[in-house]
């Protein structure tokens, strides 16, 4: 393995500068399972866990090394046991989603990720207001979508659901192809390149496995039938994982999403819904809620034909959810404010104690 084909970059070289006169090395996350670390470096494949430092303060930052992360890593003094994790080089982009409970708090599943492929299945009905979710959250991460429709061999004619998903994701190329007979997937070489990262997402069962290990040449990913009667994957996947192709270049599997829990900001939303926000910059009022205001060209274009009204409702839709989102992270950031507030109070009065006793100054 080289750096290089690894996605190593200037970036990350620059970063790394203090940890390499400490004597570390870098190294890439490939896997995690419960605090047990997989990784990529120069010099192969190696395992690694955090150090009692590293994961005391983690706690309070919450920045626990993910897959596709980029590591200052010391070796073990004594040859054989694990290498230790020393530090998370800043990321380039990240991949967050709602972490699992009641508080609101960012959750990042994946690091430093060039390109995300979304995929989806041609096969069943493929559900258009899903892939805008995708999308929202994929344009927030910072890296580029690309829609994979998969399982062409199984249909007729493409045609008419590319159409539809080109429709609901503007500016990002979607592509028809088979990962199981290999139809079409010439169209994903430039994506591909060495040093290049790329994320598969997508629903359980729409042959992300089965598209690594077509591009591997190899079967080394387990994939699984899906149901008869719906092509509803059964959740294969249960690891998230870095795969190195033969070329240089990075392919991560992730396992099926359920539900896409959002976490993205307005900037998500930008992405996703282009077109609408170009429409709107021809808005009469900058303020234009595209209802019943005179002059509003999102309207204008819907009744033209030219808009599909279900775009304007999802994109409403989803600027309710993000505002909702982001009232709740306010409430818990006022929530974290006020209890560092009552921790001072309480601090300042233990002080004013002890000075009144002479026993602190
Ligand atoms: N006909 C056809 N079947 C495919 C294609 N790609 C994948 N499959 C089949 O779809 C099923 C699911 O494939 P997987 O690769 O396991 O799907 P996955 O997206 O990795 O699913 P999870 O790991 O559960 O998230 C398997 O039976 C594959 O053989 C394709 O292009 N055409
Ligand atoms: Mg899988
Ligand atoms: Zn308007």
């Amino acid at each position: 393995m080289d750096l290089l084909s690894l996605g190593w970059t200037p970036h990350f070289q620059d970063r790394f500068a203090e940890y390499a006169t400490s004597g570390c090395l870098p190294a890439r996350v490939a896997r995690e399972d419960r605090g047990q670390y997989t990784l990529f470096a120069a010099s192969g494949s190696l395992g690694a866990h955090l150090t009692g430092a590293y994961r005391f303060h983690a706690e309070e930052r919450d920045d626990y090394p993910v897959v596709g992360d980029w590591v200052a890593l010391r070796r073990a003094a004594v040859a054989g046991d694990p290498a230790a994790i020393v530090a998370v080089l800043p990321r380039r982009t990240q991949f967050s989603r709602m972490a699992a409970g009641k508080e609101t708090v960012e959750q990042v599943v994946v690091a430093n990720v060039d390109t995300v492929f979304l995929v989806t299945g041609l096969d069943h009905d493929y559900d258009l207001r899903r892939i805008e979710r995708y999308l929202t959250v994929a344009w927030e991460s910072g890296a580029d979508p690309v829609i994979v429709m998969n399982k062409a061999d199984l249909v007729r004619d493409p045609v008419a659901p590319l159409a539809a998903v080109e429709a609901v994701a503007p500016g990002v190329p979607v592509h028809a192809l088979s990962a199981e007979t290999g139809q079409g997937l010439e169209a994903l070489a430039p994506y591909l390149r060495r040093g290049q990262t790329v994320a598969l997402l997508g629903s359980s069962g729409v042959g992300k496995s089965t598209l690594i290990n077509r591009l591997l040449g190899e079967d080394l990913l387990a994939t699984g039938a899906v149901r008869q009667d719906d092509s509803r994957g059964r959740h294969t996947t249960t690891h998230r994982e870095m795969v190195l192709l033969p070329q240089g270049g990075v392919l991560i599997d992730n396992p099926g999403m359920r539900a896409v829990q959002l976490w993205a900001t307005d900037e998500g939303l930008s992405g996703a819904f282009d077109d609408i926000e170009a429409l709107a910059a021809g808005c009469r009022y900058a303020d234009c809620h595209h209802d019943q205001e005179p002059g509003c060209a999102v309207r204008q274009a819907i009744e033209a034909g030219t808009l599909a009204p279900e775009r304007l409702h999802s994109y409403r839709k989803m600027e309710r959810e993000l505002a909702y989102l982001a009232e709740r992270q306010d409430g818990r950031a006022r929530q974290k404010r006020r209890e560092q507030g009552r921790r001072f109070r309480q601090y300042s009065k233990e002080r004013q104690t002890l000075r009144d006793r002479g026993l602190s100054r």
